[in-house]
């Protein structure tokens, strides 16, 4: 089967998480992606939250499998002629260095352009054009930035941050999607273009539903926040909703047997209009299927604390799977709170290929998050992260097509560092 971004090939000039996301996206849907790192350094990210001595880190592993790796010094006479020659050869450049950085090294979009006016430069900065244009940003500024922060955790508590990194694979994300989108405008209009993604715009894109909620403060209360049936007034801006989700269907993350001393024994649970009657009947509530105050979402809607708390004396009652059997037999929309550690042993997400397990030179066996989306015709296999700069003598034949004397001259030049002649696997 071929694969769908076969023949693209992505001169990967990206560092850290957001940038290694899209480009490793990119590389599971098929594009030969060649990430340029500095000789002897590399991305920072082999050398951070290390667990094992000398050996690339889980934070760069997972981030940059399928890729290739050439060391480059960009600061070095013969190290901007190679990655010139690299900008000729590739669709698209995909950077996050810090505002600036790319221009400090030479590498302008109208030079881009002019080399190859077929290529793509795509972007990842904190922040578009305004006041904060010039800062550095990492995950959680984005998360504060974007409106995420202020919207997340409890009414009562300080803003929260979460877990999931939005900021910047959730940019990664975005950014990729600008990407295939220039390459297909690319097959009509012949040329190139800029896609930019500022992390503050993919995370407050993500934030959507509360700049809407927002702007329904200015007609009144959110009544499908807890605070309005705790009686609690609301400010001018959308308040922490803690773990409510809104409209006609409130949910709530409850308690379930064991909570007492395993962190992760909740549930989510959400009182989905259609299914009230079976949820009445479940939790031992039948006179609340006809009760004026309970039978529709909106009469629910200033009860919703006693009703949990019912609920949640039922589910108490079970541990989070066989709430689910039940609960599911009636189609009532609930999800277990499942732990890292439970997702990595599920098997039904190794068998999609969900998760991985990938086997490295110097770490060995290892599990990762494989591609969530699948194509049909283009299944992605994961494969290994490059060593640093493992590909460098390869890229520079094969992809460049430099000499045995040229490569050796490079070489020589210090452009491209000490280079390793791997003998992988
Ligand atoms: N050869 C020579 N120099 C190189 C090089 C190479 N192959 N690769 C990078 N460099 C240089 C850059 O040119 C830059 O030098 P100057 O400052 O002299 O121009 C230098 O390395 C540092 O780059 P940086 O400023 O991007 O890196 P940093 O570690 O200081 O900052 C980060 C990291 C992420 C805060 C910053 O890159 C940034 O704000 N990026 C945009 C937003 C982003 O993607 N954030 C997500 C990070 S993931 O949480």
């Amino acid at each position: 089967m071929s694969k769908a971004l076969e023949g693209i090939k992505v001169l990967d000039f990206t560092h850290v998480q957001s940038g290694p996301t899209c480009t490793q996206l990119l590389a599971w849907f098929g594009a030969d992606v060649i990430k340029v790192e500095r000789p002897g350094v590399g991305d920072a990210t082999r050398g951070q939250l290390q667990d094992i001595p000398d050996v690339d880190s889980l934070y760069f592993t997972m981030l940059n499998h399928n890729k290739r790796s050439i060391t480059l010094d960009s600061k070095n006479p013969k190290g901007k002629e190679v990655l010139w020659r690299l900008i000729k050869e590739c669709d698209v450049l995909v950077e996050n260095f810090a505002p600036g950085a790319l221009a400090r090294m030479g590498l302008t979009w109208e030079k881009i352009h002019e080399a190859n006016p077929r290529m793509i430069l795509a972007s990842v900065k904190g922040f578009g054009p305004g006041r904060y244009e010039d800062c550095k940003v990492y995950e959680n500024v984005a998360q504060c930035a974007g409106g995420a922060a202020s919207t997340t955790g409890f009414r009562d508590g300080i803003p929260m941050v979460t877990g999931a990194q939005i900021g910047d694979s959730g940019t990664g994300l975005h950014l990729a999607l600008g990407i295939v989108t220039a390459l297909f405008h690319r097959t009509h209009s012949g040329l190139g273009q800029r896609v930019d993604c500022a992390m503050q715009d993919s995370v407050l894109n993500l934030c959507r539903v509360k700049l809407r909620d927002q702007q329904r403060l200015a007609h009144g209360p959110l009544r499908e926040y807890s605070q309005f049936g705790e009686g609690i007034p609301f400010g001018d801006a959308t308040p922490r909703a803690g773990n409510d989700s809104g409209g006609g269907q409130p949910g709530r993350i409850l308690k379930c047997k064991g909570w007492e001393h395993d962190p992760n024994a909740y549930i989510y649970f959400i009182t989905q209009g259609p299914v009230w009657e079976p949820i009445c009947d479940i939790i031992g509530e039948p006179g609340w299927k006809t009760d004026p105050n309970y039978a529709t979402p909106k009469a629910r809607l200033p009860h919703l604390n006693e009703i949990f708390t019912r609920i949640e004396a039922w589910t108490m009652k079970h541990d989070k799977f066989e709430a689910m059997d039940i609960l599911n037999k009636y189609d009532i929309p609930c999800g277990p709170i499942l732990s890292m550690k439970e997702i990595a042993e599920d098997e039904a997400l190794h068998r999609t290929g969900t998760i991985v397990e990938v086997d490295h030179p110097t770490r060995g066996k290892y599990l990762t998050v494989g591609n969530p989306i699948k194509l049909s015709a283009s299944p992605a296999d994961v494969t290994r992260s490059p060593l640093l700069g493992e590909h460098t003598d390869e890229i520079l034949r094969d992809v460049l097509g430099y000499s045995e004397a040229e490569i050796a001259e490079i070489e020589h030049s210090g452009a491209v560092g000490a280079v390793q002649k791997i003998a992988a696997e």
